[in-house]
């Protein structure tokens, strides 16, 4: 690629990372640099897990990349191997959390999806029976 290409997938990258937020940290920045306070279930050097603030099940809490991807329709070939990761912690979690019956996991994704927080979350929920369709 030419070096005018390579501006253009520069200018594109950064407009992507910060369309939502502005370019500002999410609040999910400083629950991971612990600015703000959360109940952390589990944190390694790729990803954290926190209890979500405002519960949709009796076992609700987020898995998130402490690289602040905005939204699952930003990734690319290269975060293969960290959503595996989220996924893969996610299901150890929801074990550890007691969740033998099942549950869901979840990704919202911009406006239609209903997304609020521009910092990619895996939501988990479990503890209750879930219905299909969601909302
Ligand atoms: O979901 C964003 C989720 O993030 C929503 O379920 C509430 C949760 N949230 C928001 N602020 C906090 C804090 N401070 N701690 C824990 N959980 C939080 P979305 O998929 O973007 O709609």
């Amino acid at each position: 690629p030419s070096r005018r290409d390579g501006e253009v997938g520069k200018a594109q990258q950064a407009a992507a990372a910060g369309e939502e937020a502005g370019g500002q940290p999410t609040i999910f920045s400083k629950i991971i640099d612990r600015t703000i306070p959360a109940t952390i279930l589990y944190e390694d050097d790729k990803c954290l897990v926190f209890r979500d603030v405002a519960p949709q099940a009796p076992v609700h809490f987020l898995v998130i990349p402490k690289r602040p991807i905005p939204r699952i329709s930003r990734v690319g070939p290269q975060d293969t191997e960290l959503l595996g990761h989220l996924m893969v912690v996610a299901a150890r979690t929801a074990q550890a959390e007691g969740l033998a019956d099942g549950y869901r996991l979840v990704i919202n994704d911009g406006k239609h999806g209903a997304q609020s927080v521009y910092h990619l979350h895996l939501h988990v929920l479990g503890g209750r029976q879930m219905g299909w369709p969601p909302g």
